[in-house]
Formats: structure tokens, C-alpha cells, sequence
């Protein structure tokens, strides 16, 4: 009988513990497909965060590296420099990124290191329990945010890769979302952009990916994708936001 799909050999054969119609996922099989294409699954090193994603590095095939929460950028940082002929990601959620490791993810762009940075925004966090993230939308509930995020006294959401494509350090960054086939096949893509212009020796890169979170947001796993189209893209727009890639090292 003809094979008509495979689990990809980029991630280990373990059943993750994430929750029912959670996208860490499908993000985990793109990452993960990405790398077999490109053929570096032996030549590449992760950087796990903390978050619901801790334990990404039982799920990747590749050689994996713990960081403290915000803080795999700055390992990704030491792993990349020590190991310059490596393929170097971190995979990181919007709290650990846009939260307690935003000095972390903006000096590493600002440097212009030459890892790939894939960042998860499920607009909450997820593996504490549903409090706010900085990402989470005006009018979402959350945990700390019982009534609704309030612009007057919890501000506007952060657009972080708009933000990081004021920096000159970052060489590509894209914001796909997994909210049905055409966006996943649309992520994939920009996550293999993103680990070929490492490849290639350009700087920094990053992919967002607008993500679920059925478990927190109190929805099943399907109103949560229809929650984030009609929600989270509006304000966090798709697209190319920064690309000089083609441009001259
Ligand atoms: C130094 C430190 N501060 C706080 C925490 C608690 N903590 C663990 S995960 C997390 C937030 C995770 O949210 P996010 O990064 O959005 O990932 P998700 O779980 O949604 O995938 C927090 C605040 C911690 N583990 N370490």
C-alpha cells in the first residue's frame, strides 16, 4: 500500500502532552518537517523554553538545549556562536518571549544573531493557568484580566515583530497563523525561508505564528481557530514584515 503520509523523522516517536486541538502541535511537526527537508536534523540544536512547550526537547529530533523562561536567546546566542556551522532555533511562547524575556529576544535581533526564533502567540499564558500576556487582545478575558484586557489599565497588546523590524539586526521575520491547511502550508514555508537564510550565514530571524489555546481561552478546539482568525489576525495582521535576505551580507 502506498504511503501517503508520514510522521516526519524531525520529531521523536512520543506522544506530547499537549492539550486537545492545542497548535504547538502542528508548529512542532512544521519545525520539524522543515528540518528533514533541509536535510540538518543532525546538524541542528533547539533551545526549549518554559511555558507549555518545556519539554519540546523530548519532541524534536534534534539535539535540544533547556533555557530558563525568556531566556533562549541568550542560549540560543552562546550555542550559535560556540557552534557557527550548526543550525540554531529557539522555540519560544509570548510570555517567554514578549514577557519576562523581552530584553532577551530584543538584543539578540538587535545583535543581528544567526539563529531562527520560532515564537508561539497564543495571545495567554498557556502552562500557568491563563493569566494575561502582553499579546492577549482588548477585551479577552484571562485569569488577571477577569473582565476583559483594558486598554486604560492594562495597554495596548505588543506587536512583536513589527517592534523587532525597527531593529537593522533582524534579516527576516514573517507572521503566518495555523488556523487551517492553506495558513499551515503557508507557515511551513516561511519556517524554511527563515532556516535556509541561516543556512546561508544571513542574521536574525523570526517566525510568528498565531496559535491556540482551546484549554485557557474556554473554548473547544474548533471556535478557538475561528476565534483566532476573526480576533487575533485583525489586529496582528499576516504577512512579510521585515525580508533583506536577498540583500548583500
Ligand atoms: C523565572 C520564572 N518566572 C515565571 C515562571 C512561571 N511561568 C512558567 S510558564 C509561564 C508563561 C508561559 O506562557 P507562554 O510563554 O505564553 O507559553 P504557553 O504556555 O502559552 O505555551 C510563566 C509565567 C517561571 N517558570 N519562571
Amino acid at each position: 500500500m502506498a504511503v501517503v503520509f508520514d510522521r516526519t523523522k524531525g520529531l521523536t516517536d512520543v506522544t506530547t502532552h499537549y492539550c486537545p486541538g492545542c497548535t504547538h502541535g502542528i508548529i512542532h511537526r512544521l519545525v520539524g518537517e522543515v528540518m528533514e527537508e533541509l536535510g540538518v536534523i543532525g546538524e541542528t540544536i533547539g533551545v526549549a523554553p518554559v511555558g507549555c512547550s518545556v519539554l519540546a526537547y523530548k519532541y524534536f529530533n534534534c539535539d535540544m538545549h533547556e533555557a530558563a523562561h525568556g531566556r533562549a536567546p541568550a542560549v540560543a546566542t552562546g550555542v550559535k556562536r560556540v557552534h557557527p556551522d550548526k543550525v540554531v532555533f529557539t522555540y519560544q511562547g509570548d510570555g517567554d518571549l514578549a514577557s519576562i524575556g523581552t530584553a532577551e529576544i530584543i538584543h539578540a535581533a538587535a545583535r543581528g544573531e544567526k539563529f531562527t526564533t520560532i515564537f508561539v502567540n497564543n495571545a495567554i499564558y498557556g502552562m500557568t493557568g491563563g493569566q494575561m500576556a502582553p499579546t492577549t487582545l482588548i477585551g479577552q478575558k484571562a485569569t488577571t484580566s477577569p473582565y476583559g484586557r483594558e486598554k486604560d489599565v492594562q495597554g495596548m497588546p505588543i506587536r512583536m515583530s513589527e517592534m523587532l523590524s525597527s531593529l537593522d539586526g533582524p534579516v527576516y521575520l514573517e507572521r503566518v497563523s495555523v488556523h487551517d491547511a492553506i495558513h499551515v502550508r503557508k507557515a511551513k514555508t516561511a519556517i524554511k525561508k527563515a532556516f535556509q537564510a541561516q543556512i546561508e550565514g544571513k542574521g536574525f530571524t523570526m517566525i510568528e505564528v498565531l496559535s491556540t489555546c482551546p484549554t485557557n481561552w474556554g473554548m473547544t478546539a474548533v471556535d478557538s481557530l475561528t476565534w483566532l482568525k476573526e480576533n487575533m489576525i485583525p489586529y496582528y495582521p499576516l504577512g512579510v514584515i521585515k525580508d533583506t535576505t536577498k540583500e548583500e551580507n
